[in-house]
């Protein structure tokens, strides 16, 4: 059984207990001392090729803010043009089930469904984002993917995020706003009709304000996704720091 305890979701109230909710199959170890900033320690999450790393980064009232202001500031990709709204898969195009854009540095460059994009300018809420994550992380982003899910019924399908467009072993930083929501690890040998092993699937709880740290190999051999959760009826914001190669151009 999972919690998700008040004090992370949007309009709770104050609990008592911190840190991410590590479920089935995944080893919580003890969280590490807590820094000497008075910040909540991290919480360790650790399975075969599963390296993560897990905890509140920003404080209720900051993450209010920040989610009121990504709410404002943000601009999400229409539809218009070729755009990432639509998504292949056996041969008909659907619109995803959220809404999506990147910002990042303005040198770089994306492909997404074989389409190449460029990223909008940084704007100052995503800077303060990445500031913080940076300062407390000692990892620098060049690139971010922002996802919004209107309510439970929006969600991501299982995925690994494409390595060939992130520096190598380069970690990818996750910070959720808003409604809590589950968020699933599946191991790449125990999927579908053709696994080869059982491996438990490994299931988080991200809460409002918090921060995801998922390293190298976990990317590797872990696939992820945020499923439909019907009874959750408020959005959340997810924002995924990477760090994409720059390429030098022709
Ligand atoms: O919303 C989330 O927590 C997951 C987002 C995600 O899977 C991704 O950006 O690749």
């Amino acid at each position: 059984p999972l919690l998700c305890y008040k004090r992370h979701q949007l309009g709770g109230r104050g609990g008592k207990k911190e840190g991410a909710q590590a479920g089935e199959g995944g080893e919580r170890r003890p969280p590490s001392p807590a820094p000497p900033s008075g910040q909540p320690p991290w919480q360790e999450i650790r399975a075969e090729g599963l390296n993560c790393d897990y905890r509140l980064l920003f404080g209720k009232a900051e993450a209010d803010e920040i989610f009121q202001r990504l709410e404002e500031e943000v601009e999400y990709f229409k539809g218009k043009g070729r755009e990432m709204t639509k998504l292949h898969v056996f041969g008909k195009w659907h619109d995803i089930p959220r809404k999506q854009v990147t910002y990042g540095d303005p040198e770089l460059t994306y492909t997404y469904s074989g389409v190449t994009f460029s990223p909008k300018p940084w704007i100052p809420v995503l800077n303060r984002i990445r500031d913080r994550i940076a300062l407390d992380t000692g990892h620098t982003f060049n690139f971010v993917l922002i996802n919004r899910y209107k309510d439970g019924g929006d969600h991501i399908g299982e995925h690994r995020d494409d390595e060939r467009e992130l520096v190598p072993r380069s970690p990818i930083a996750s910070v959720s706003f808003g409604a809590c929501r589950d968020f699933v690890f599946r191991h790449c040998d125990s999927r579908g009709k053709n696994a080869t092993r059982h491996m438990k699937p490994i299931k988080l709880q991200l809460a409002h304000g918090s921060l995801l740290m998922m390293k190298y190999p976990t990317n590797v051999y872990w696939y992820h996704s945020l499923p439909i959760r019907k009874r959750v009826l408020a959005p959340r914001i997810n924002l995924t720091f990477r760090k994409v190669m720059t390429v030098a151009k022709k």
